[in-house]
């Protein structure tokens, strides 16, 4: 004979409100405002990008004549190469960019950027105004609104860190933990001490992306490495505020994208005109504050990615709450003809 396991019933099945975000990250991109991805981009994807990056640094120094040691940035870099291009829907920071923004987004801004080695750094405080890189958010001339003191929370930047930051002053950027909270006039003020223990470096390897607010103050670390620091940074912002890079995308690149990418650099289904909502002429809209289903196909994309992440946590609870039939708290067995 066997003795009936005394269970409790199976806990209910909860499912994650996210495509991908845990609630540990969902609490420390509220609290810290960036949470760290490590292993996002795989060994043989930090290569390819890397290639990338190299060659557009070469091709700059050549036309412009720089010194080798001079830092480089591009913006808008999605339009210089396909690998760059394609990081602005790569699915598994995208999921992440989703959890928290929303799905009628677009990209802001998107750059490379490349620091050598400092040779002639003369030491001081970091992030020190009038220092090389000087602490500051991320915003557009005459700021943002601050809403009760502090930046609402308009944009998300995600940094993909290609090179081993891993040493103390090898070129990362460093940001102030909790920093979207404070009032961005802060940073202005002489008398304001940022408490040392909320300065984190971000010393991350090779492959790692970090998802942030750009509200978040920060700066970089002096680059005293015998390496050249390169990453990646793209920003998403609403599709109801403006690109930063563009004011429309090139409309040979544009009639090349698929729904998401058009999506995602700015455009929308009526570039022209007026839009009136059902014909009605009291109500002009721009599809941007009122899209139509076509103008943000990645809800779709969300949708889908959401319910495919559901049925896998619906089998996961089922496992692990599949009892032994007899088992106190399992399904009672019906006989088929009663179920009939
Ligand atoms: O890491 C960098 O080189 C620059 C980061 C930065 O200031 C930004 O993305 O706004």
């Amino acid at each position: 004979m066997t003795i009936p396991v005394a269970q409790g019933p199976p806990l209910p099945f909860e499912p994650s409100p996210y495509i991908a975000l845990t609630e540990t990250q969902q609490s420390r991109f509220d609290e810290d405002g960036f949470i760290l991805i490590e292993d996002a981009l795989s060994p043989s994807h930090v290569e390819r990008l890397l290639k990338v990056v190299d060659t557009l640094y070469d091709n700059f120094h050549r036309t412009h004549g720089t010194p080798p040691d001079a830092p480089y940035q591009i913006r808008n870099a999605l339009i210089h190469h396909e690998e760059l291009f394609a990081l602005i829907e790569y699915r598994k920071i995208l999921s992440l960019v989703v959890d928290v923004m929303g799905v009628n987004i677009q990209i802001r801004t998107s750059h490379v950027d490349v620091r050598p080695p400092m040779k002639d750094h003369m030491g001081g405080e970091l992030g020190a105004k009038g220092s090389f890189f000087p602490w500051h958010s991320d915003a557009p001339n005459y700021g943002y609104p601050i809403t009760n003191g502090r930046i609402p929370f308009l944009e998300v930047k995600v940094g993909y860190y290609l090179t081993d930051l891993t040493e103390h002053n090898s070129g990362a950027i460093c940001v102030v933990r909790g920093s979207h909270k404070l009032s961005p006039e802060l940073i202005h003020d002489p008398d304001y001490q940022i408490d040392p223990m909320d300065i984190v470096e971000v010393r991350v390897r090779p492959g790692t992306a970090m998802v942030w607010r750009t509200a978040l103050w920060h700066c970089l670390a002096p680059n005293l490495s015998g390496r050249t620091r390169k990453c990646l940074y793209y920003g998403y912002n609403h599709r109801w505020a403006r690109p930063g890079d563009y004011d429309r995308q090139d409309s040979d690149l544009l009639a090349r994208c698929t729904p998401v990418q058009r999506q995602l650099l700015g455009s929308n289904t009526t570039e022209d005109g007026v839009v009136y909502q059902d014909g009605d002429p009291a109500h002009p809209a721009s599809r941007y504050w009122r899209p139509e289903t076509a103008d943000v196909p990645l809800e779709a994309w969300a949708d889908s990615q959401y319910r495919k992440k559901h049925r896998r946590e619906r089998k996961l609870w089922e496992k692990r709450n599949r009892l032994p039939p007899g088992a106190v708290g399992a399904p009672i067995e019906q006989e088929e003809s009663l179920l009939d």
